[in-house]
């Protein structure tokens, strides 16, 4: 197996990061790479206005989620854990002790590349990986790395690997935090790292979560979930605004709940017990017991006190997993919404795409007369709220 290896202090993590990780994994042919967040790196001084070491790796695990690589990419705290400077060779001794029968390789930019041959026990880390260099900006090319190549190769017998990445800027991560603090948006940021960074009032920013523009509510709201269920909480937003415009509710807060309905999906049931009690969340039998239906309740915990949101919204994301007897208008439309958002594809779903423009209230019946058929079918219990709704919407018949 390849495993390719990229350091780096990450402070923090970025789109140039992210394209030379893609990049290596392609040229190299990896079958798995790990991202490793420093500790106190020995070639500079923690910067006194950098995040800590947790922030950095919990950056870079969204980071390593949003790569789109279709090889494991894992962010091990492993440097971060280890006392005292951090050395890349004692990182490679512990890796390779991990895998001994694998085959490391060292990613880094140019300038690191070029200092090797200085770094601390340079004969423990070309012993135990390859090294696959990447030029970081236009014009670095092999006029520098070719002397560099030799060196160590005769020096070291080292197995060297270089690529460039065509197109790609120079990004300074020091640049970033400056742009950031000036409350800038820079493009160089995945949103979802930005939305980490706002939500954890990083590098000096100081959004007022209670109050923020679309984008940044977005960009929060991603930075909580897994990079494939953005599609879906994407979808979910613009059906639930094109459902407001057609039955006159408010388009804003309808955005909003569907923009953090799920924000709280994969916390798993001790996480979400741990925000049950913090806003004293009631639970009955059956939900403490189904971490699935946990999320719509600590969703709108989250909406309410961390993004100011207003009731009607909060109870939307409330009732959007199972419903409830005598639902708003922009309830129904966040349940329904979420059923059938454009990503949605099932046995069916384009009868509740065409029903919901005619008859909200019959496209939500049908919505939960085809969730209950379909937990029935799987033996999952159906929450009494779930038949409750359904119950409300078919009375009279
Ligand atoms: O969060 P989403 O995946 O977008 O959708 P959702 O909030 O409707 O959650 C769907 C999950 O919730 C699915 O795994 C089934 C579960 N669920 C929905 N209604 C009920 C339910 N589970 C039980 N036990 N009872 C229900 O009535
Ligand atoms: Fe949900
Ligand atoms: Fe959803």
């Amino acid at each position: 197996m390849k495993i390719g290896i990229y350091g780096g202090t990450f402070d923090p993590i970025h789109r140039g990061h992210m394209a030379a990780a893609r990049a290596a994994s392609g040229a190299l042919g990896l079958d798995k790479l790990l991202i490793i967040p420093d500790g106190t790196p020995p070639h500079k001084a923690q910067d006194a206005c950098g995040a800590s070491g947790h922030h950095r790796l919990e950056m870079a695990r969204i980071a390593a989620d949003r790569l789109g690589l279709s090889i494991p990419v894992e962010v091990p705290d492993l440097e971060l854990k280890r006392p005292g400077k951090s050395y890349t060779s004692d990182t490679l001794r512990q890796i390779h002790k991990r895998h001994p029968k694998d085959e490391l390789w060292l990613l880094m930019g140019t300038d690191m590349f070029l200092t090797l041959h200085r770094w601390h026990e340079p004969e423990v880390i070309l012993s135990l990986a390859g090294i696959c260099a990447f030029g970081r900006a236009e014009g670095d090319g092999e006029d520098l790395f070719a002397p560099q190549r030799e060196l160590l190769e005769k020096q070291y017998h080292a197995r060297v690997t270089t690529i460039t990445l065509p197109g790609l800027v120079e990004i300074s991560s020091s640049q970033l935090r400056q742009r950031l603090e000036a409350g800038e948006r820079p493009e160089e940021l995945d949103p979802s790292v930005r939305g980490y960074i706002l939500r954890h009032g990083l590098y000096g920013t100081h959004a007022d979560l209670k109050h923020l523009g679309w984008e940044d509510l977005r960009a929060c709201s991603y930075s909580m979930i897994r990079a494939k269920r953005i599609p879906h909480v994407r979808g979910c937003e613009e059906e639930a605004v094109r459902l407001a415009r057609r039955w006159g509710e408010d388009e804003d807060d309808a955005r909003a709940a569907a923009i953090l309905h799920d924000c709280t999906k994969y916390l798993n049931l001790e996480e979400q017990l741990s925000l049950c009690g913090k806003y004293d969340i009631i639970l009955d039998h059956m939900e403490r017991e189904t971490v699935k239906l946990l999320h719509s309740k600590t969703g709108a915990a989250i909406a309410r006190w961390e993004y100011g949101m207003p009731e009607r919204v909060c109870d939307a994301i409330c009732w959007h997993t199972t419903g409830k007897p005598d639902m708003t208008t922009l309830e129904k439309i966040l349940y329904i919404a979420d059923y059938m958002e454009p990503t949605r594809d099932f046995d069916g779903v384009e009868r509740l795409r065409a029903l919901v423009y005619e008859d909200l209230d019959a496209a939500v019946r049908l919505g939960l007369e085809m969730s209950v058929e379909d937990l029935t079918g799987r033996g999952v219990p159906v929450h009494p709220n779930t038949l409750g709704a359904l119950r409300f919407l078919t009375k009279g018949e």
